[in-house]
């Protein structure tokens, strides 16, 4: 059944004109700090891709559990159930929706780190005739000071264009991927969110952000969105089932962690397999 309704109908045409919508607000203060806290917890022993012989360019910083964190931690399971995030997916996606992805992006407190101007499903290996949306969740404040994401409006209805792969040093994205295309800076809109408010962006619109100059980290949790109808252009990838019913089975579909964190050994062998879908 779909949700009720938390997005207007201008909403709604605002983000089919401009490829992104922020901020909407979708749990309190208290919540977002105690999301924020669980994370924190969850990743003070970090896993990394070195530590477990996998081969991931921007992952020398994280933990690997930040890349499907909804796979191994419960509480990132749960913020999946949030009704207000279900629900204005199912508004934009329709009722059956799968998660193809969570991943955390986190920055630290005075940090370089940034993300380059992109297009999402450039690398993805999702066929484009359907849409992808990313809900950007913020457990800190997310603001030009601390590196908040910029969006270039409507730069969504044009074509994927061309990318190049870059060894820049600070490049957080997995590829060092970037638009070979100039942006028009001026253009861009700068997505400000407090801790417990999302935005959504298009999965081709034009975005990226600059390094955290604040004395905070800026922390987000990023869910991808697609139809239960969309497909992989090849090979076997995985996915999660947010909403609905998934009658296509394109995808092969993982459970949400349940219950308990995962003991080492487990988290290993996950983390392998998604890294190896075969
Ligand atoms: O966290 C950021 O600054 C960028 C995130 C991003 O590129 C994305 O969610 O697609």
């Amino acid at each position: 059944m779909q949700g009720k309704a938390v997005l207007t109908e201008q909403q709604v045409e605002d983000y089919r004109e401009r490829g992104f919508l922020a901020p909407l607000r979708i749990m309190g203060d208290q919540d977002a700090a105690e999301y924020r806290k669980l994370y924190e917890e969850s990743v003070e022993e970090r896993i990394t891709a070195d530590s477990l012989g996998l081969d991931h360019k921007a992952a020398a910083s994280f933990d690997i559990r930040e890349f499907q964190p909804h796979l191994y931690f419960p509480w990132a399971a749960r913020l999946l159930q949030n009704r207000e995030l279900i629900s204005s997916i199912q508004q934009l996606l329709g009722k059956d929706v799968l998660v193809w992805e969570t991943q955390i992006f986190a920055k630290p407190a005075n940090s370089t780190g940034f993300i380059a101007w992109h297009q999402d499903l450039t690398y993805w290996g999702l066929d484009l005739e359907y849409e992808e949306i990313t809900a950007w969740i913020a457990l800190s404040a997310s603001t030009p000071e601390s590196g908040c994401m910029r969006v270039v409006p409507g730069s969504h209805h044009g074509d994927i264009v061309e990318h190049v792969q870059k060894d820049t040093q600070g490049s957080l994205l997995s590829l060092g991927q970037e638009l070979a295309v100039s942006v028009d800076e001026e253009t861009a809109v700068d997505l400000v969110l407090q801790p417990g408010e999302m935005s959504l962006h298009h999965g081709k619109i034009f975005h990226g952000s600059q390094g955290n100059q604040s004395s905070d980290a800026r922390i987000g949790f990023a869910v991808r969105c697609i139809p239960t109808k969309a497909r992989p252009v090849e090979g076997k990838q995985y996915a999660t089932l947010l909403s609905g019913r998934d009658v296509y089975r394109h995808f092969s579909l993982l459970s949400p962690a349940a219950g308990r964190d995962l003991s080492r050994e487990e988290v290993d062998a996950l983390a392998i397999k998604l890294h190896n879908p075969g």
